[in-house]
């Protein structure tokens, strides 16, 4: 059913309710070579942990293969993914970052 406007344009109710944006948890995977200290200077940098949390998220992934370093919107989480690659690469680690749906 339409809204009849004075310019005569109908204007649709909207039916579907917008839901809000998807978040993603951005995962640090373990690994037997990428130094502890490269690790814990990455989730500071690009998570703004503090070196406290930033060493017990790195003590997590060692010990249970993975933890979350933070949640983010869809853009924001894959930027942070592609970063912490693009940075481990470039200093020679195999530290794996990846990106889930909450
Ligand atoms: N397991 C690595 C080591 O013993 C440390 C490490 C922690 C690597 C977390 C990756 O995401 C990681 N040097």
């Amino acid at each position: 059913m339409g809204n009849k406007q004075e310019n005569g344009t109908i204007l649709e109710r909207q039916t579907q309710q917008l839901k809000p944006p998807s978040m993603y948890q951005v995962i640090l995977l373990n690994d037997d070579y990428t130094p502890m200290e490269f690790v814990v200077a990455v989730v500071q940098e690009y998570f703004h942990k503090d070196r406290e949390t930033a060493m017990q998220i790195m003590l997590k992934v060692h010990r249970d293969g993975k933890g979350i370093c933070g949640v983010y919107s869809k853009d924001i989480a894959l930027t942070k993914v592609e970063l912490v690659l693009t940075h481990a690469r470039k200093a020679g680690h195999p530290l794996q970052c990846v990106m889930e749906e909450v």
